[in-house]
């Protein structure tokens, strides 16, 4: 079985269900590496040589929203350093999840499986198993999986693939009774069944983790660029239709976001982004309607738009990665990220916010105006 093929899963369920006996009971298991900081290591990832199957151990949930956040963030930071470690992408990731719900304790399946659907949110359509962990009163099963499957089924969108009862440890009920270990061996074929779908969505859930990364480090360039651009534009005596002082600050903030994206550019391209006219016609528009004036309505008018030609480089950096936009025909690039700057939104809330509160802004400079425009957006 090549390493390519190994599908990752993800062992969930609060503390104390049975998840690292779960795994240890797997046969050819090992320990490979610890992840967390100091003595508080969160996961813990087994390898297993007899199945084609990666452990990813958790520590449990306590029955509190905050211990489980912070399980889910160690998780996710693990899938995080490994998709930028390596683009290639198909042995990266979560595949699966096992999801432990302790057959003993029934009258807690619902909290349980509620606190389940909130941490798997991140990984959307992901396959999962519900493990039904000691599962000694062979009576109970029927009742259990039924009682699991109807909680389930109030959950939206999630992909349950099966409910399997296992015990994963001889459990002695006196000296003469034993309950043998059961449920295993199903349990991991009934995973390995669904290797292909499960390799599909993970990878489709690490590109738009790939994509999200992106995008953050590209909206902060943009907020940093925006806030910038209010001062610089605030120093210009000219009127904004002369805006060539903000071309550097432009140029520069293209040309980062292109890299963020790996989108190959050249001058030229980059060139006619920055000097198209529609930059100047928008920021003339944006001066006649709103309640500011002198350079603090420069400066605000070049942060506005700045942001505008930031967040239309990031639409346009995206349509080049799904090859709806080709970075080698100038002119449709141009016409798009125009396209995108007259419609941005982010120009008409601004200009929104201006009027509505212009007796408030008075006093204020175009820096300060403008980082509350920002976080008036992002409180929306
Ligand atoms: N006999 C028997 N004991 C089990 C079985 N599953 C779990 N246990 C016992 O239940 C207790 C908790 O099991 P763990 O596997 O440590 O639980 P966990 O989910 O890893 O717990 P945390 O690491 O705290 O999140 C241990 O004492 C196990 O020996 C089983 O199948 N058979
Ligand atoms: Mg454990």
């Amino acid at each position: 079985m090549s390493e390519s093929k190994k599908m990752n899963v993800l062992v969930l369920g609060i503390s104390g269900a049975g998840k690292s006996t779960l795994i240890k009971s797997i046969s050819g298991i090992s320990v490979t590496t610890g992840v967390g900081e100091g003595n508080t290591q969160k996961i813990n990832v087994y390898e297993s040589d007899n199945w084609p199957i990666r452990f990813i151990d958790t520590k449990g949930f306590e029955y509190s929203i905050l211990a489980q956040l912070e399980t889910i963030k160690q998780v996710k930071k693990y899938t995080k350093q490994q998709v930028t470690k390596d683009n290639n992408l198909t042995d990266l990731g979560i595949d699966a999840v096992w999801y432990c719900i302790e057959g003993t304790s029934r009258r807690t399946f619902s909290h349980n499986i509620d606190l389940m659907a909130k941490a798997i949110k991140g990984w959307k359509n992901i396959p999962i198993f519900a493990v039904i962990t000691k599962s000694y009163s062979e009576k109970d099963i029927p009742e259990n999986i039924e009682s699991i499957k109807t909680t389930f089924a109030k959950h939206k969108n999630i992909n349950l693939k099966a409910i399997i009862p296992v015990v994963a440890q001889e459990y002695s009920i006196n000296d003469e009774v034993k309950v043998p270990p059961m449920g295993i061996e199903e349990l991991c074929l009934q995973t390995l069944d669904c290797l292909d779908e499960a390799k599909k969505i993970n990878k489709e859930n690490l590109n738009n983790m790939a994509l999200n990364q992106k995008r953050f480090l590209a909206h902060g360039l943009v907020v940093a660029a925006t806030t910038s651009a209010a001062t610089v534009g605030a120093v210009s005596i000219i009127p904004f239709s002369d805006s060539a002082i903000l071309v550097p600050l432009e140029v520069g903030l293209t040309k980062s976001i292109f890299k963020i994206y790996k989108v190959k550019t050249s001058n030229e391209l980059i060139d006619s982004i920055v000097g198209a006219t529609t930059i100047t016609f928008v920021a003339k528009e944006i001066l006649k309607v709103i309640p500011l004036a002198g350079n603090v309505a420069n400066g605000v008018v070049a942060g506005v738009v700045v942001c505008a030609l930031g967040e239309s480089i990031i639409a346009a950096s995206e349509a080049i990665q799904k090859e709806i936009l080709n970075p080698d025909k100038i002119n449709e690039v141009l016409d798009f990220v125009s396209e995108k700057i007259k419609t941005n939104k982010f120009l008409s809330k601004a200009t929104n916010y201006i009027k509505e509160n212009a007796d408030n802004l008075k006093d204020k400079s175009p820096k300060e105006i403008l980082t509350n425009i920002l976080s008036s957006i992002k409180e929306n």
